[in-house]
C-alpha cells in the first residue's frame, strides 16, 4: 500500500480514536453491509458506543434523520460522491469510502486519491478494514474480501492491488483459503446440475438455461450428481478428478462452440473459501455470502444481514436464508415475467418497461439475469425502467451489461450519468451495473440518447 494512504488513515483513525459515541450509516449492498460490521467489530473492540443504519441511498430524507439523532456519524461503502449534502447538513462527520469523490477532505478516506481504483483495487469493506486495522483490530478480514466480491471485484478472476493485502491478511488468519477453481455461482450450496443451467458469466452454450440438458451432461461424463436419492451434489462434493473432468469438458464445450478466449479463461480463476464456516453453507463461499448479503439489503433487511455479519448463527441465519428464498422466489417470477414479455431492441442495446410489475429493487438483477435465462444474447447492454415508487413522474433505470461487453469499452455508469443529466436526472454507477432516475415522459429520448453513447463508447466516436 502506498505510504501516503496509509499514513493518512492512521491520521483519521486516531481522530476517530476519540469518539465514544458514534453512528454508522452504511450501504444496504453486500459491501456496505460488510464494511457496516467491520466497523461494529471495531468500536465494540475499543469500547465506543456505536449504532447503525443501513440505506439504499443517502439524499437529503436519510441525512434529515441521521441529523435528529445528533452523534457523530462515520459514513461507509458512500458519502465520497455527497460531501456537499454532508457539509451542508452540519452533522460532525468521517466518510471512509471507495466511490469517486468529489474533493479531498481530511475527514475522509478514499483510495482514488492515492492513485488506486476504488472500483477494482478495495472496496469499503476493504477500507473499512485498513481504518479497523491501523487501530490494531484486523480479525475480519474475511468480512472485507466478502464486500469485494460482493462488488465483483474478482471479476477478471482474482483480486488484485489493495485488495490482495487484505486477502494476504486472511489467509494468514487461516479464516480464507484461496484455491484455483471453477468460479461458477453455487459452488457450495447449489446442485452442480443447478449451478450449470443458471451460469451467466460466461454462458454456456446448451446448458445456460437448460435444466435437463445440465443434468445430462454430467451423467454423460459418469459423474454421479446424486449425493443419495433424495438430495444432489454441489460442486464441492465432487472428487478431484470429477471436478477436472467437468472443468476439461465446459472448456471444450466453449471452445467448440467459439465462446472468446478471455471469457473462458474468467470461467476458472481465484476461489475464496471461508474456512470457519460450515461446508455447503451459503456462507462458505464468498460470492454466495455476498448474494445472502445482497438478498437482505434488497428485501429490505439489511440488519439481519449484519447480524450474520456479526456472528449469529441462529434466529437471524435462518431468518436470512428465508430471505434469500424469498429473494429467489422474487426472481423467478420477475425472469418469468421477462420472458413472457420478452424485450425490445435498439441497434446498441435491448430494453424493458416493466412498469410496476417487477420491483424497482430486484429490476437490475432480473436485468442481469436476462443473459443466463437466454431472454437476450449476451451482445448488447440491456436497460430495465420501472415505477419510481415515491414519485410518479418519474422512471428507475436499470442497466447491466456483462465483462465481454466491458471489455469492448461499454460503461454503464458514464451512460447513465451522462445520459440522465440530459434531461434532468441523475444517474451513475460501475461499468458493469449502473442506474439512473429520469422524467418518466422523457423515456424515449433517454432511451435514444444511451444508444449513442453506447455506439459512442464502442467505436470511440
Ligand atoms: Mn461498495
Amino acid at each position: 500500500m502506498s505510504r501516503e494512504l496509509w499514513d493518512d488513515i492512521k491520521i483519521f483513525s486516531g481522530r476517530l480514536r476519540q469518539e465514544d459515541d458514534v453512528l454508522v450509516v452504511s450501504h444496504h449492498d453486500a459491501d456496505g453491509i460488510t464494511a457496516c460490521a467491520i466497523l461494529l467489530d471495531l468500536f465494540s473492540y475499543l469500547e465506543i458506543g456505536a449504532d447503525s443504519i443501513i440505506t439504499k441511498q443517502l439524499d437529503s430524507k436519510v441525512i434529515a434523520e441521521i441529523k435528529g439523532i445528533n452523534k457523530s456519524v462515520v459514513f461507509s461503502d458512500m458519502g465520497s460522491g455527497q460531501l456537499n449534502l454532508i457539509r451542508e447538513s452540519g452533522v460532525d462527520y468521517y466518510i471512509i469510502d471507495h466511490h469517486q469523490p468529489l474533493e479531498k477532505d481530511d475527514r475522509q478516506v478514499n483510495p482514488h486519491f492515492y492513485g488506486y481504483d476504488g472500483g477494482r483495487d478495495v472496496s469499503g469493506a476493504g477500507m473499512a478494514y485498513f481504518v479497523a486495522k491501523s487501530l490494531g483490530r484486523d480479525d475480519m478480514a474475511h468480512l472485507a474480501l466478502v464486500g469485494a466480491v460482493g462488488d465483483m471485484q474478482d471479476s477478471s478472476g482474482s483480486l488484485h492491488s489493495l485488495n490482495r493485502i487484505i486477502l494476504g491478511d486472511a489467509v494468514e488468519q487461516k479464516t480464507v483459503k484461496v484455491k484455483n477453481d471453477l468460479r461458477l455461482f453455487g459452488r457450495q450450496s447449489r446442485p452442480v446440475h443447478l449451478m450449470l443451467t443458471y451460469a451467466s458469466d460466461p454462458i454456456i452454450p446448451g446448458l445456460t438455461g437448460n435444466q435437463q440438458a445440465c443434468l445430462q451432461f454430467i451423467e454423460s461424463l459418469e459423474i454421479n450428481p446424486r449425493r443419495d436419492s433424495n438430495s444432489w451434489k454441489s460442486y464441492v462434493d465432487l472428487s478431484l478428478g470429477e471436478r477436472k473432468k467437468l472443468i476439461s469438458a465446459l472448456y471444450m464445450r466453449l471452445l467448440d462452440f467459439n465462446v472468446p478466449e478471455y471469457l473462458i479463461q474468467g470461467m476458472v480463476g481465484e476461489v475464496y473459501t471461508l474456512l470457519k464456516e460450515e461446508k455447503r453453507s451459503e456462507l462458505r463461499d464468498s460470492k454466495e455470502y455476498a448474494t445472502l448479503m445482497n438478498a437482505c439489503g434488497r428485501q429490505e433487511n439489511p440488519e439481519i444481514g449484519l447480524a450474520v455479519c456479526l456472528g449469529d448463527r441462529g434466529d437471524k441465519w435462518d431468518e436470512a436464508r428465508e430471505l434469500l428464498q424469498s429473494h429467489r422466489e422474487m426472481l423467478r417470477k420477475g425472469i418469468q415475467y421477462l420472458s413472457k414479455r420478452g424485450v425490445n431492441e435498439r441497434a446498441q442495446l435491448y430494453y424493458f418497461n416493466a412498469g410496476g410489475e417487477i420491483n424497482e429493487r430486484i429490476i437490475g438483477v432480473v436485468a442481469g439475469m436476462a443473459y443466463g435465462a437466454k431472454i437476450i444474447p449476451p451482445n448488447k447492454p440491456i436497460l430495465a425502467f420501472a415505477l419510481d415508487r415515491e414519485d410518479p413522474s418519474m422512471m428507475k433505470v436499470s442497466a447491466r451489461a456483462n465483462w465481454a461487453l466491458v471489455r469492448r469499452g461499454i460503461h454503464l455508469g458514464d451512460a447513465m450519468r451522462e445520459g440522465s443529466r440530459e434531461f434532468g436526472g441523475e444517474g451513475g454507477g460501475h461499468d458493469i451495473a449502473a442506474g439512473a432516475t429520469i422524467p418518466k415522459k422523457k423515456m424515449d429520448s433517454f432511451i435514444e440518447a444511451v444508444n449513442n453513447i453506447f455506439k459512442k463508447q464502442l467505436t470511440g466516436r
